[in-house]
C-alpha cells in the first residue's frame, strides 16, 4: 500500500494506520491488497463448490463451460451461492437470538446471577403478543413462559413466526400470496441448505424465493427475538450522551474494549468495571480509573443502553490496538477478525474470547455461561487491571467526538407523544421528505466510512431523515452527525422539525440486529397511515456492507417493501435472471427491489428519487 494514500477519511484511521505500519503490524488493508486480483468468478457468484464433483466455475464469456459437472447452469449457481449467505446471515443473528433466549430461561430458573429483568413493561407487553396470559403471574413465570414460547419460533410447531404479526396486515397478505410467510426460524434455515445440496432446487426463481422467506425468519423472527430479549434483560434504550473515536481510549486509565455483538458478555463487564472493588483496585494500581468502552455491535447494544463511549467501528479494530492503550480486549463472536490477535501481540493488549461458539488466535479462552458470566466478569476486568502497568508506548492521537445515541422506537414514539402522527404530519407537509434507514458494515474495497458519511450527508442536506445502526451509526457520529446542532448540516425542513424536538438528523437506532427497531417503526408509520411499507416514502441501504449477515438484511428489508442500495456489488453478476430479478421483477412480488451504486453520491440520487416517487404515488405533493 502506497504510504501516501489515506485508507480512511477519518483522522483517527489513517494516523493509526500510520502507526500500525511503523509498528509492523498487518490490517486488513495488506490482506486486501495481497489478495489482488480477486477470483473474477467468485466475484459474479460463478464457482461452486457444494459438492466434490467440483469445484467447478462457469465461463462468463459463453467459451467455456456453460454448466457445472452435475449441470448446473449460471442461474443456478448464482442464486444458490446467494442463497447460502442468506442462510448464514439469518443463522448468524438468529442463533444470537438463541443466546438471549437462554439467557431470558435461565433468569427465569433463578440460574443466572447478575442477570434480571431490567423491563418488566416490555417483557409483559411482548409476552402478550405471544398470546402468554400475563395478568397476576409473577415476572419470572412470565419471564420462563416468554422463553419457551419464542422457543417454539425456531422449531417446526407453529405456522408462522409469532413476530410476523407486527407486520401491517396488507404486508402480511403480501407474503402470504408469495407463499415466504416465515415458519420457523431454524427450518427455514435448514430449508434453504438442503434446498441448495447438490441435485434439490434447481429453479432460481423457486430458489431465491426460499431465500425471501429465510431472510424473512430473521428479520421477523430471530433477529426481532434478539432485540425485543435485550431489551427484556438490559433495558429498553433511551437517548444518551456518549463519545466516539479512538479518542475515546484514555491514558491515565484501565482501558477495556469489547467486541463483537452479544450484549450477555459485555453487559456482565460493564457491570464488573463499575464496582466499586475493581475500582479501589485499579487506583491501587496507579490508574486513574476503568474506562470501558466499544468496537462494532456489542459496542453499539452498551451505548445505545448505557451511553459507554464507542473507539470505532469493524476497520478500526486492528487500529485500536495499534494506540497500545487497550489493556485487554474482550470479544464475543461475529466481524471478529482471526487477525486481531496477532494484532494485539505487537503490544501488552491481553486478548480474550468467551464464546463457546467461537475461538481466535492468539486469544485466551474464558467461557462465560450465564450461570458464571458475573464471576468471569469481575475475574477478566481484574486481569486487565493487572495488564494496566504492562503499557509501553501510549498513542492515542485525536480527541473524542460528542455523540447521542439510545433512540428505540419506544423513545421515538414517546418523544413524540406516544403517536408517530406528528412525524406523519411533517412528512405529508413536505418538511421532512422521507426517511432513509442507513445500515452495515466497513469493507476495504471502500474507503473506511466514505460511503456512509458522503451518503448520510447528501440526505439530510435534502430533508431526508436518516436513522442508522451498526457499523455505520458508529461512521456517522465521527463525521459529527449525531448531535443537536448537527441540524445546521440538514436541509431546511428537516432542520426544522429536529430543532424542534432537540434531536439531530440521524438518529443511531443500535446493533444490527436492532434493524428490526426499523421494522417496528415503518410499521407503525404504515399502520397509521393504512398502507403498506412498500407505499412509505421510505429506504435502506448498505453502503460499505461486506458480511453475509447484511445480504440478509437487505434481503428481509426489502421483502417487507424497502427498497434497499447495496454499495458494493453483491456476487450475483454471472446471471442475468438473477440480477432483473433483485432490481426489477421482485418489485411485482414485494412491491420493492435492490439498487447497486458503489458511488454514495449517486446513490444518494437514487434514494431520493424512490422516495420523491413514493410521496408522489401517496398524494403527498399534490
Ligand atoms: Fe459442480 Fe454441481 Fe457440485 Fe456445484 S453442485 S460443485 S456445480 S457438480
Ligand atoms: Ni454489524 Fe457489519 Fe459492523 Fe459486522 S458489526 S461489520 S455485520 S455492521
Ligand atoms: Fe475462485
Amino acid at each position: 500500500i502506497d504510504p501516501r494514500t489515506d485508507v480512511s477519511i477519518t483522522s483517527d484511521g489513517n494516523l493509526l494506520f500510520d502507526k500500525a505500519v511503523k509498528d509492523n503490524v498487518e490490517t486488513v488493508w495488506h490482506r486486501h491488497e495481497a489478495q489482488q486480483p480477486q477470483c473474477g468468478f467468485c466475484d459474479m457468484g460463478l464457482s461452486c463448490r457444494i459438492c466434490i464433483m467440483g469445484p467447478c466455475r462457469v465461463d462468463p464469456f459463453g467459451q467455456g463451460p456453460q454448466t457445472g459437472v452435475c449441470g448446473a447452469d449460471a442461474d443456478i449457481i448464482v442464486a444458490r451461492n446467494l442463497c447460502r449467505m442468506i442462510a448464514a446471515g439469518a443463522a448468524s443473528h438468529s442463533d444470537h437470538g438463541r443466546d438471549l433466549v437462554e439467557v431470558l430461561e435461565a433468569v427465569s430458573k433463578g440460574e443466572a446471577p447478575g442477570y434480571k429483568i431490567r423491563s418488566e413493561e416490555k417483557l409483559r407487553r411482548v409476552a402478550r403478543e405471544y398470546g402468554i396470559q400475563t395478568e397476576g403471574k409473577d415476572v419470572l413465570t412470565v419471564a420462563g413462559e416468554l422463553a419457551d414460547a419464542m422457543m417454539e419460533d425456531y422449531g417446526m410447531r407453529r405456522k408462522s413466526v409469532t413476530l410476523v404479526n407486527r407486520a401491517p396486515e396488507k404486508r402480511r397478505k403480501v407474503w402470504e400470496k408469495a407463499g415466504i410467510t416465515p415458519r420457523g426460524i431454524d427450518r427455514e434455515t435448514s430449508e434453504m441448505m438442503h434446498r441448495t445440496h447438490m441435485g434439490v432446487d434447481n429453479d432460481w426463481v423457486s430458489l431465491l424465493t426460499q431465500g425471501l422467506r429465510n431472510a424473512l425468519s430473521d428479520g421477523w423472527g430471530g433477529s426481532m427475538i434478539a432485540t425485543e430479549v435485550s431489551d427484556i434483560l438490559f433495558g429498553v434504550p433511551a437517548p444518551k450522551p456518549t463519545m466516539v473515536n479512538a479518542g475515546v481510549l484514555k491514558k491515565g486509565q484501565v482501558n477495556i474494549v469489547v467486541h463483537g455483538h452479544n450484549p450477555v458478555v459485555s453487559e456482565m463487564v460493564s457491570k464488573a468495571c463499575i464496582s466499586e472493588e475493581m475500582l479501589a483496585l485499579a487506583k491501587a494500581k496507579g490508574a486513574a480509573g476503568i474506562n470501558l468502552v466499544g468496537v462494532c455491535c456489542t459496542g453499539n447494544e452498551l451505548l445505545m443502553r448505557r451511553g459507554i463511549a464507542m473507539a470505532g467501528n469493524h476497520l478500526m479494530t486492528e487500529l485500536i490496538l495499534s494506540t497500545g492503550a487497550v489493556d485487554m480486549m474482550i470479544v464475543d463472536y461475529q466481524c471478529i477478525m482471526p487477525s486481531i490477535g496477532k494484532a494485539a501481540a505487537c503490544y501488552h493488549t491481553k486478548m480474550i474470547s468467551t464464546s463457546d461458539k467461537a475461538r481466535f488466535p492468539g486469544m485466551e479462552h474464558h467461557e462465560f455461561h450465564p450461570d458464571n458470566a458475573e464471576e468471569k466478569a469481575k475475574t477478566l476486568v481484574k486481569a486487565a487491571i493487572e495488564n494496566f502497568g504492562n503499557r509501553k508506548q501510549v498513542y492515542i492521537p485525536v480527541a473524542p467526538q460528542e455523540a447521542v445515541g439510545g433512540f428505540s422506537i419506544e423513545t421515538i414514539l414517546g418523544a413524540l407523544g406516544g403517536t408517530p402522527a406528528p412525524l406523519i404530519d411533517a412528512i405529508k407537509a413536505g418538511k421532512i421528505r422521507g426517511a432513509v434507514g442507513v445500515v452495515g458494515c466497513n469493507n476495504p474495497k471502500i474507503k473506511h466510512d466514505y460511503g456512509h458519511v458522503t451518503l448520510i450527508k447528501k440526505l439530510i442536506e435534502n430533508d431526508i431523515l436518516v436513522v442508522d445502526t451498526g457499523c455505520v451509526s458508529v461512521a456517522s457520529a465521527k463525521a459529527g452527525f449525531k448531535v443537536p446542532s448537527a441540524i445546521e448540516m440538514a436541509g431546511p425542513g428537516l432542520k426544522e422539525i429536529c430543532g424542534a424536538l432537540g434531536i439531530p438528523p440521524v438518529l443511531h437506532l443500535g446493533s444490527c440486529v436492532d434493524n428490526v427497531r426499523i421494522l417496528v417503526l415503518v410499521s407503525a408509520l404504515a399502520d397509521a397511515l393504512g398502507v403498506d411499507i412498500s407505499d412509505l416514502p421510505v429506504a435502506g441501504s448498505a453502503p460499505e456492507w461486506y458480511s453475509e449477515k447484511a445480504v440478509t438484511i437487505g434481503v428481509y428489508c426489502v421483502a417487507s417493501g424497502i427498497t434497499t442500495h447495496l454499495g458494493p456489488m453483491p456476487p450475483v453478476t454471472g446471471s442475468m435472471n438473477v440480477v432483473k430479478l433483485l432490481t426489477e421483477g421482485l418489485n411485482d412480488v414485494v412491491g420493492a427491489t435492490f439498487g447497486v451504486e458503489p458511488d454514495p453520491e449517486k446513490a444518494a440520487v437514487f434514494l431520493i428519487r424512490v422516495i420523491e416517487k413514493k410521496r408522489k404515488a401517496l398524494g403527498l405533493d399534490s
